[in-house]
């Protein structure tokens, strides 16, 4: 195993993924270390995102990895890498769980997990990768202006025992990131676009010259998102430059 090798569990910290920067500098981490968290009080997402999470009732973690082969060309792979992990961590529990891109985890229209990726590059490699995940797990209720949060618990109606379900997430999470060091990255892209959130249907987006009808197609390896408009014409999207309307 290697996700998991190590697990520091803190009741309270103000971020896991700026607990594991603070110590991966400090101190000499094992790679498939996890930082876990019962509460967060500054739990962050993209940008100035913020992400809400009720004290001991979802999982809260940030992963450090050493992907070597991986390039910093190639970084959307570990993207993809820890988003089919989730699922498939999901998927043991309920039939349907959708990756909206980039790394969004949906269960039918809703958000039940965010990734937050943040890569150290130095020079031409990824000196270290922290992939902070947030899965809710328990919570009934969101108080935060989140728009589309759910739980597994609100999907299922079962209420989990989380150091189980921190263990299945781990054990899920480690074989996909095996199979990234396998160099099985066809099997990681079509896995990835295999789950799509919206994949092959139209549906409404905006970009910067407004709303138009749209279906997405697939991903291309450094993670562009193609949607291909009603006149056949196919257009790609980098991060934040296409919006899902709901
Ligand atoms: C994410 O950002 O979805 C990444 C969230 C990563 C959180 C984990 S928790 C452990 C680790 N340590 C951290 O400090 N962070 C990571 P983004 O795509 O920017 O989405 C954030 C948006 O999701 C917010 O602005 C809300 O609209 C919504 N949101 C907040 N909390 C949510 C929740 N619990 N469930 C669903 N949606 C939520």
């Amino acid at each position: 195993m290697i996700i998991g090798s190590n697990i520091y569990f803190y009741d309270h910290l103000p971020s896991t993924n700026s607990e594991a920067a603070r110590l991966l500098k400090e101190s000499s981490l094992n790679e498939g270390a996890v930082i876990c968290a019962g509460h967060q009080s500054a739990g962050r997402g993209q940008k100035d995102n913020k992400w809400e999470s009720e004290e001991n009732k979802n999982l809260l973690i940030s992963v450090i990895l050493f992907p070597e082969i991986i390039g910093p060309e190639k970084q959307f792979l570990i993207s993809e890498t820890i988003s089919l992990g989730i699922c498939d961590f999901i998927l043991r529990h309920t039939p349907v769980c959708s990756i909206k891109w980039p790394n969004d985890i949906y269960v039918n229209n809703d958000k039940i997990a965010g990734v937050l990726i943040e890569n150290s590059i130095m020079a031409d490699t990824i000196e270290y990768s922290i992939a902070g995940i947030g899965l809710n797990i328990n919570q009934d209720k969101f108080l935060s202006d989140a728009p589309n949060p759910v739980s597994l618990r609100m999907v299922t109606g079962v209420t989990y025992d989380i150091q189980t379900c921190l263990n299945q997430l781990i054990s899920d999470l480690d074989i996909r990131y095996k199979q990234l060091l396998s160099e099985d990255w066809s099997k990681i892209r079509s896995d990835y676009t295999s789950k799509l959130y919206r994949l092959g249907t139209w549906n409404e987006y905006t970009d910067q010259d407004g709303q138009f009808s749209g279906r997405i197609e697939s991903v291309a390896d450094e993670g562009r998102l193609n949607i291909s408009r009603r006149n056949g014409l196919i257009q790609n999207y980098g991060f934040k430059e296409v919006a899902f309307i709901p």
